[in-house]
């Protein structure tokens, strides 16, 4: 399988990481959007939103504990969008599940 959040996993690709444990990895984006662009995936490869099912749904409770923390110390103290593109109409370049943090500025909000 090809997939680039894979590499970044597994070490082949570098990344600049932000947090990691067994079963979460999350690292800045490469292209950031805003001043704190962060993302956050399962180690499990999942393709999407549309892959979370009985036996991997605790990773997505479990990103979204580890969420917080990350936004703690990346200083966002006044807010931040958290997003996930699904498909090719939602936008996902990769498909790797993986949750974007950004922050660090008043963002747009828009939708489509
Ligand atoms: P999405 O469009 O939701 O699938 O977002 C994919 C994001 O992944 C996009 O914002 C750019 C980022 N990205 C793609 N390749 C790499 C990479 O090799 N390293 C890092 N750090 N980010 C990447």
């Amino acid at each position: 399988m090809d997939c680039v959040f894979c590499g970044i996993i597994d070490g082949n690709i570098p990344s600049d990481k932000v947090y990691e444990d067994e079963e979460v990895l999350a690292f800045r984006d490469i292209n950031p959007e805003a001043p704190v662009h962060i993302l956050v995936v399962p180690k499990t490869h999942v393709n999407s939103c549309n892959c979370i099912n009985e036996v991997n749904s605790y990773l997505i409770s479990k990103i979204f504990e580890i969420i917080p923390v990350i936004a703690k110390k990346e200083g966002l103290t006044n807010g931040y969008r958290v997003i996930t593109n699904v498909g090719e109409d939602g936008g996902q370049s990769v498909e790797h599940l993986h949750f974007h943090i950004l922050g660090g500025k008043k963002l747009p909000v828009h939708f489509g």
